[in-house]
């Protein structure tokens, strides 16, 4: 049989690539500080004294230390992590999804991630798919990581990229053609003659942009420019050659002619809201980023650097620089381009996610900011009312020379960026377990709480409509990021007053007053973003029961599942009309409902019966039925 990339390395794990379910147990586990602590705190509740598959915790998004909060958790993970036998990357050595890539990936394995972009791994030609934190946890403690075999679609690179245009105008094309939802239980693999140009750091922006496709994930064949990478950092022993089959079969293929891109440019609040630059050029920017884990190479920043040099930036506008890793940090050193951003005026920022989610350097009320990152969601940046777009380096770049949104093919010749050879890892980047560690004494500060468990199913729920919503609505909408509410991971409790905020400013003030249990209906896509399970667990701890969507992103209905709240989407759409806040829905005989997959709600204000789907795998219902992931674990281990 002629196999694609997604089917040998599934193969390679003695898996049957075509069963409809798949029992995946991966070589990796990778957990950022920002979802890390919660899989910890779950770790521990399961009694796992070792974590099974070679673990490594990233200090990447909470390094804003304004209190003693994210340090205190650091000093958790730091203790906890090194005790159940992780590797640690300490803060200031890089972005997770950057670091982990550089100094762990490895072709053909199979990595799972407590963090929606997880699969940027996939630009070494591994299978990387970022999952909630309990699921990692479950994962950690060696359960295998089951799902629904997710289809396979091919797309085919062709031609040759036109000077400006990039990969990250790659990745924006492809948001344009299936929008934030068609990514949903698909796997992009990348072929064609067009990836052979691509640096394993472009392939990276690439398969790290697919996450806001909701995608599965997303990969690259391991070939020479692969070989290249690996030996460019001092890996080369890691490398080997993985390619699909000539001729192997996809369930769908989409082609993208190369040579027929523009630059282009994301919009508010969409990473799917795309047009060319030229068709909106003009438009006032008072703040430009580079950086994050979608563009933050030594090419990344280079670019902006060439472009910059011997300028100065005009008075209005910040450009504010992040490099991924501390390895592109030097490079960016000893190369004299740190040199030429700062002497512009860039702001060279800590290694770190920072801005992208909010964590510093929200820019001006009201004002436009252009970034190089993956998401522009409304409010992400940290200010309510300003407008985030998304663009390559390059345009980042241009557009910061000249204040305003603008074609980089104005600038003139294309810079060629002399990339040192080798640049090799840093043998200190990462703490490794020793021996003695069992004995390490666990550090928890105050700011660690006990996990909320999700409560086992009743068979007679009557719950209040205490939320009405439309599409697309974001993790972030559902629980913001930022500074303050990423350092409040370990804290469920204090991170109630946060819940729906973004979405209603005054939900705060009813969470008081809400019943023990009580459900939210949604539009298409509820859930889509990041893979966090506080998205779930927050509301959850609060008593939401049932979620009523016309769809839900994968992942976050995963999450649903594993915290004991019921997901039920809406066999007529037309049925969301009828709901308002205030109705009250009775589900009876649910578990003989659930387990039958249809479920009949009755709307008791309305008096009106709605049927909604329930299209759970026996294992996720055995899971619902038991209020949760944990729930149920703890009580296979007894
Ligand atoms: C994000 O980019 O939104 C985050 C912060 O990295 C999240 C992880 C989190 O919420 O901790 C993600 O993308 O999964
Ligand atoms: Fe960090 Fe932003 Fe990447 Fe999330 S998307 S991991 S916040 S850099």
């Amino acid at each position: 049989m002629k196999c694609n990339l997604v089917q040998k390395i599934l193969k390679n794990h003695g898996l049957n690539p075509n069963s409809p379910e798949w029992e995946i147990i991966p070589d990796q586990v990778m957990t950022p500080d920002s979802t890390a602590t919660m899989v910890y705190l779950q770790l521990e509740a399961m009694g796992v004294k070792k974590v099974k598959p070679f673990s490594v915790i990233y200090i990447d998004h909470n390094m804003l230390q304004v209190g003693p909060k994210n340090h205190d958790d650091h000093r958790y993970l730091l203790t906890v992590g090194k005790k159940l036998g992780a590797y640690i990357s300490k803060a200031g050595n890089g972005i997770g999804h950057t670091t982990h890539l550089e100094n762990f990936s490895k072709p053909g394995e199979i990595l799972l991630g407590s963090d929606s972009h997880t699969s940027t791994a996939g630009a070494a030609g591994m299978l990387a798919v970022g999952a909630g934190g309990v699921d990692v946890a479950v994962a950690m403690a060696g359960f295998p990581y089951a799902c629904a075999r997710p289809k396979v679609v091919g797309v085919c690179l062709e031609g040759g990229l036109r000077p400006w245009v990039t990969a990250k105008d790659i990745s924006l094309k492809l948001l344009q053609l299936t929008g934030v939802k068609g990514g949903k239980n698909r796997i992009f693999e990348y072929f064609g003659p067009g990836v052979d140009q691509l640096t394993v750091y472009d392939r990276a922006t690439i398969c790290n942009m697919g996450a806001e496709t909701g995608a599965f994930t997303s990969l690259f064949p391991s070939d020479e420019m692969t070989r290249r990478f690996y030996r460019s950092i001092g890996r080369e022993a890691a490398w080997q050659p993985l390619q699909a089959d000539e001729g192997a079969e996809y369930d769908a293929v989409i082609s993208i002619d190369l040579a027929a891109l523009e630059p282009l440019v994301a919009l508010p609040h969409s990473p799917d809201n795309v047009k060319p630059v030229s068709e909106v050029e003009g438009i006032p920017l008072s703040q430009v980023g580079i950086g994050s884990c979608t563009n933050s190479s030594f090419k990344d920043l280079a670019i902006a650097a060439a472009v910059l040099n011997h300028q100065t930036l005009p008075d209005g506008v910040d450009l504010i620089v992040s490099p991924g890793s501390k390895r592109i940090l030097l490079m960016l050193l000893e190369t004299g381009t740190a040199r030429q951003l700062v002497t512009a005026g860039a702001r060279l920022l800590e290694v770190a996610c920072g801005p992208c989610n909010g964590i510093g350097q929200a820019p001006a009320s009201g004002t436009n900011t252009l970034r190089t990152y993956n998401r522009n969601f409304k409010g992400r940046c940290g200010t309510p009312d300003a407008n985030s777009y998304l663009c390559s380096p390059e345009t980042a770049a241009v557009s910061a020379l000249h204040g305003k949104i603008t074609d980089p093919r104005r600038f003139g010749e294309y810079p060629v960026i002399h990339e040192p050879e080798f640049f090799p890892l840093l043998p200190n980047a990462i703490i490794a377990p020793g021996a003695g560690d069992e004995d390490i004494r666990v550090v928890k500060g105050p700011n660690i709480k006990p996990i909320p468990a999700g409560s086992p199913l009743e068979d007679t729920l009557t719950l209040k409509i205490e939320l009405k919503t439309g599409d697309n609505i974001t993790t972030d909408h559902i629980l913001p990021g930022g500074a303050e509410m990423l350092a409040l991971r370990s804290n469920i409790p204090d991170s109630v007053p946060y819940v729906f905020s973004r979405l209603n400013p005054d939900f705060k003030n009813k969470i008081s007053s809400l019943g023990k249990t009580w459900c939210v209906v949604a539009g298409d896509n509820f859930g889509m973003g990041s893979s966090r399970e506080h998205a779930v667990m927050v509301p959850m701890s609060a008593g939401m029961k049932l979620v009523v969507a016309k769809s839900f992103a994968d992942v976050y209905k995963r999450n649903l599942v594993n915290f004991g709240v019921i997901p039920l989407v809406l066999e007529d759409p037309a049925d969301y009309e009828s709901m308002q806040e205030g109705d009250l829905l009775a589900l009876d005989h649910a578990l003989d409902q659930l387990q039958d997959g249809r479920v009949k709600l009755c709307n008791q204000t309305q008096s009106k019966i709605i049927f909604t789907k329930c299209e759970l795998t026996a294992a996720q219902r055995a899971v619902l039925f038991k209020g949760g992931l944990l729930n149920f674990i703890k009580d296979q281990l007894s």
